[in-house]
């Protein structure tokens, strides 16, 4: 990291006397915890700074992070500046937001850059890895409260250190914020944490499951009859699907109020998912990618399989 690619962003921040942070729609550990650390900081630096959500209640495997009471769905009008964090459009933004310039801090190699300043770095393994080198470059040192919201948006944005952009530098990090009081186990379990109608829902999801390619690619499509049952909101279950042993590239898809379909896609063989949501309006990473479209659950299907099967097919293939 160079201290100098932060100079604007924290010329900006030192400027604004009341900053709003901003996380995404169906927010994640990384979203809430780099909003959450960057908080701490500017608030050691004698700002006062708003949390803003789109919605509340956070999922519960984020409500556990310190301070996550804290998030509101309103701006206050005194707001002179907005940050948003991890968040690749800002369609994925909370609604009603103040017209003040935006600092965009994100990983997302499809962020398009919409900010009035922009820290974009797509080789970062979470957004809360960006966020910690900013808050080095504030000088703030770091204390158990942020320390365990950057390692828990590190360590669920890594899969728990398991995707293709963990490498030693991230443990190096990881060891800085346990050293800073980062309780590894509590931030753990916090972040497997299922309501009972979620663990419900998993199982028909399992159950449900169907795999195609050779078993290479596993589909799961989830209908609102199935949320009805469990009485589960929608969360990403997806993970779930690439521990089955064939599975390479895993889907699921829900089914929306108003004829909209949410789709995540996984892969764990280099395969790149974002190009395919790309194919259905949506972006991401190359291994973790989502997507946001019109059609029924079957309509969707049929275009997810039309743009992963041809790609899959040559995909790892000997020739
Ligand atoms: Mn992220």
């Amino acid at each position: 990291m160079n201290v100098a690619d932060f100079q604007p962003v924290i010329d900006r921040l030192q400027a604004s006397s009341a900053p709003a942070i901003t996380i995404h729609q169906n927010p994640d550990a990384d979203t809430v915890g780099s909003a959450l650390a960057l908080a701490g900081a500017l608030e050691r630096l004698n700002r006062r700074v708003q949390l803003i959500a789109p919605a509340l209640p956070l999922p519960i495997d984020c409500s556990f992070l310190p301070g996550a009471e804290r998030f509101k769905t309103r701006c206050s009008p005194k707001t002179d500046l907005l940050i948003s964090v991890d968040t690749a459009v800002p369609r994925l933004l909370p609604e009603g937001l103040p017209p003040e310039e935006m600092i965009v801090l994100d990983h997302h190699a499809s962020n398009p850059g919409y900010g009035t300043l922009n820290y974009i770095d797509p080789q970062a393994a979470a957004t809360g890895v960006v966020v910690m080198d900013l808050i080095e470059a504030l000088e703030v040192r770091l204390k158990a409260p942020i320390a365990t919201n950057l390692y828990a948006a590190i360590a669920s944005d890594s899969r728990f250190f398991s995707i293709d952009r963990v490498d030693a530098p991230l443990f190096e990090r990881a060891a800085q914020l346990v050293r800073a009081g980062a309780d590894v186990a509590a931030i753990a379990q916090g972040l497997k944490s299922r309501a009972l109608a979620q663990m419900r829902l998993l199982g028909h999801a399992l159950l449900a499951m169907q795999l195609h390619c050779e078993g290479r690619l596993a589909l799961v499509l989830i209908d609102q009859k199935m949320l009805q049952a469990t009485g589960a909101a929608p969360f990403d279950i997806v993970d779930e699907l690439l521990s089955t042993v064939t599975v390479e590239v895993a889907a699921v898809v829900t089914e929306q109020p108003g004829g909209w379909a949410k789709g995540s896609i996984r892969s764990q063989n280099g395969l790149d998912v974002a190009q395919i949501a790309a194919q259905l309006e949506g972006g991401g990473h190359k291994a973790a990618a989502g997507f946001r479209t019109q059609g029924t659950l079957d309509a969707v299907r049929d275009r997810l399989l039309a743009a992963i099967m041809p790609r899959l097919k040559g995909w790892g293939d000997e020739d």
